[in-house]
């Protein structure tokens, strides 16, 4: 659904005018949305999956493994689609409030997509490039949206999502190297101008909810802090919104109408989109294509 059609319906969470600031902006933290009683529930849920992981020794589709990780001190960068491997984090993605926050900015009929847990473990927890998210998984319109869970408080030390406010509004930039190496990464030089000065940390205390348009620019640092970092991230789109691609997180959750009706007509987006590699081939995330460039990222400042 075009954002035009979407702002015929009121929203039900947000006010109108935090929706007309994600527009604006696109990207929006909203305080406190998710209750105790979700995050005692997701946390109990997330420390099961530590305590799987301990018997890995290398990544998988499941983990994602940080350097030193090991069955005395589980070390992760993510834990790809946790829909698929706990019922919590599906019952979260379809049946809480997070879906109505959806339902804000996708109108009224909300579909899910893909579903992530990425950790940034204490005194560690890699940064993340500057990027875009969309060319990852292209939809026929922009609609979909990332909404992140700060599982825990998270403080500027901890590496929050950092976004550059009105990029999604600009072309989207290519995410791949001179090269044609699938990076997920912008070089500074391809930033927009002033990108400095609108820089948004979206810090949050637990329970807040971090959104970003699937065209914004964004990344986030390292954790520097000795707290760890859990982001529960989940993408949902407007039903009409149809993906064109191999899902790189594909589950069986995948396409399911969250809020509404299923579409009878997909809704279209003029502006094209750059086409990721073949996911059906494999789907590595995007930690080992950007480590490539870490050494340089390290001097970047966000
Ligand atoms: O975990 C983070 O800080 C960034 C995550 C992100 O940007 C992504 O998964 O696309």
């Amino acid at each position: 659904m075009l954002q035009h059609d979407v702002l015929k319906h009121d929203p039900q969470i947000m006010t109108k005018t935090q929706r007309e600031q994600f527009f604006e902006e696109g990207c929006l933290v909203l305080e406190g949305i998710i209750d105790e009683m979700w995050l005692t529930r997701l946390r109990s849920a997330m420390d099961e999956m530590i305590d799987a992981s301990r018997q890995v020794r290398e990544s998988d589709v499941q983990f994602v493994l940080e350097d030193g990780h090991c069955e005395s001190d589980p070390r992760l960068r993510r834990l790809s689609s946790p829909v698929a491997h706990h019922p919590t984090f599906w019952d979260f993605a379809s049946q809480s409030k997070m879906v109505d926050v959806a339902a804000d900015v996708c109108g009224p009929d909300v579909k899910f997509h893909h579903s992530k847990l990425n950790f940034k473990w204490p005194k560690g927890g890699q940064l993340f490039d500057w990027h875009q998210d969309i060319q990852a998984w292209p939809h026929t319109d922009y609609s979909p949206v990332t909404i992140g869970l700060y599982m825990d408080d998270c403080n500027l030390e901890q590496g929050p999502l950092t976004a550059i406010k009105g990029s999604h509004l600009e072309p989207l930039r290519s995410m791949y190297d001179k090269q044609g190496n699938w990076v997920l990464r912008i070089e500074e030089d391809d930033m927009p101008t002033n990108w400095r000065e609108d820089t948004i940390k979206m810090t949050g205390s637990a329970g807040s909810l971090a959104l970003l348009n699937c065209r914004v620019i964004h990344g986030s640092e390292r954790n520097a802090s000795d707290k760890m970092r859990p982001l529960l991230l989940n993408v949902y789109s407007s039903a009409d919104s149809m993906p064109y691609t191999f899902n790189p997180l594909a589950t069986e959750f995948a396409g399911t109408v969250v809020k509404g009706q299923a579409a009878k007509q997909a809704s279209h987006d003029p502006r094209g989109c750059e086409l990721p590699p073949d996911w059906s081939k494999g789907y590595v995330g995007p930690w080992k294509h950007q480590s490539t460039y870490q050494s340089n990222s390290e001097r970047r400042s966000m």
